[in-house]
């Protein structure tokens, strides 16, 4: 695959930008090799600047839902921006979106909009702290919500990927009341909250964690994590930025039947434009500045272009069969891979929930970061680059989800699927 292009941009880039890339796992050092440089994306396709086609599994890191460059959202952000990028002061976009957040989502009864899920958590921490008035949060290793100081302990995502989940240049001081607990485990949960009686503000946690590859929530464990918030005074926050949206129309709490205190979202919600937002019960909300003592606060917050994008988005998302097609789709592929790791006699556990998915090297389940950490990873950067030669983009990280769009068709899933039983045959 020639690769010219990409190669000079990227000696380019890595002369300005520290690494070459704006966020750290897009620079390949976690599979080897170089990044590829894209300047046009449709449906579930990308081009890169040397007009090699791949189908996209990453989908800009989850927003792009209905595929690249959706004709609604190109439209709507168009017809957005030929009346101003940014106002400065509310617009009526704002209000439509948050309406539609707490339509679809009934546990949130207000939402303050941000530019990034990284804000959203780290203001929805500052809340939680802020209203039960109470300092120490619980969060589960590898998971990540962002790259706030506070929550960059034991994270996924980048920070796990290159080895730093606890990243330098965070004093101590600032995570002393961050507890890390292993995901999926009742009594450790129950330990941390005897032993910090009416001191944790909140767990915060990805409910289904797609930032150390994808596992899923052990029967009762949502419910249980409920139950001890609640009966502690503590507040249960669910990270929805992947799974907002996503894994139904009401997010993972909708799959699973949880009712949280507080959500974050990000990704779907901005339609590929830099969005966030986290929402909840109104009167902990009505903590925020300016009706409450908890300051938050963003220039470019509601933006009108990035509203509009996410509007029509989650409007098209309503108005199709999009949830319907998405499961079929993740059901589709992970039949298919499991098949042809069993052809190939390649051990692999393909965790898998709606339209997100993740292949792990190894023939142990994995119910949480210990076990993913089992997984091979040698092997799965042969897979990713034997992948990516045969036009199929994964993630560049054994640590991230893939993504499922509604422009993927059963024939790309069918190819990919071939392509990947080719691949694992070599591993
Ligand atoms: N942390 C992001 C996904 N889990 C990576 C985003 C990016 O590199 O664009």
């Amino acid at each position: 695959m020639n690769r010219a292009q990409s190669e000079a941009l990227f000696a380019e880039a890595l002369k300005y930008i520290p690494g070459g890339v704006n966020s750290p796992v897009r620079a390949f050092r976690a599979v080897g090799g170089q990044p590829f440089f894209v300047n046009h994306a449709g449906g579930c396709k990308l081009q890169d600047v040397d007009g090699n086609e791949l189908i996209d599994y990453v989908l800009t890191w989850g927003p792009a839902i209905l595929g690249h460059a959706h004709p609604k959202i190109i439209a709507a952000v168009k017809a957005a921006a030929d009346h101003g990028t940014s106002f400065g002061i509310p617009n009526p976009f704002e209000v439509t979106m948050a309406k539609m957040i707490c339509e679809l989502v009934p546990s949130v009864r207000k939402v303050r909009m941000t530019n990034s899920g990284t804000e959203a958590c780290m203001s929805a921490i500052r809340l939680a702290r802020g209203f039960t008035k109470r300092d120490k949060i619980i969060k589960f290793d590898g998971c990540y919500h962002g790259h706030a100081d506070s929550l960059l302990v034991r994270a996924g995502s980048g920070a796990l990927t290159f080895g730093n989940p606890d990243s330098a240049g965070v004093p101590a001081a600032f995570t002393q009341h961050t507890i890390v607990l292993p995901y999926n485990d009742f009594e450790a949960v129950t330990a941390a909250f005897a032993a910090n009686q009416d001191q944790i503000a909140g767990i915060i946690i990805e409910p289904v964690p797609g930032n150390a590859g994808l596992y899923l929530p052990k029967p009762g464990y949502l419910e249980f994590l409920r139950e001890i918030t609640a009966s502690h005074g503590s507040l249960l926050i669910f990270d929805e930025v992947m799974t907002g949206f996503r894994l139904a129309k009401g997010g993972a709490q909708e799959r699973f039947k949880i009712t949280p205190d507080l959500s974050t979202f990000g990704k779907v919600i901005g339609g590929g434009l830099p969005v966030g937002a986290f929402g909840g019960r109104a009167e902990i909300m009505d903590y925020l500045a300016p009706l409450g003592p908890v300051y938050q606060a963003g220039t470019l917050s509601g933006n009108p272009l990035a509203m509009a994008a996410g509007i029509a988005n989650l409007q098209e998302l309503l108005a199709t069969d999009a949830y319907a097609k998405l499961e079929q789709l993740g059901a589709q592929l992970a039949a298919g891979m499991r098949d042809a790791a069993k052809s190939a006699g390649v051990p692999v556990q393909f965790n898998q929930c709606g339209s997100m998915f993740c292949g792990y090297f190894t023939d142990q389940p994995v119910h949480n970061l210990a076990d993913a950490m089992h997984s091979d990873r040698e092997r799965f950067k042969r897979y990713f680059h034997g992948l990516l030669d045969s036009g199929v983009y994964l993630a560049p990280s054994q640590f991230e989800a893939g993504f499922l769009s509604t422009a993927h068709t059963a024939t790309d899933i069918e190819k990919t699927v071939s392509a990947a039983a080719k691949v694992l045959r070599t591993l």
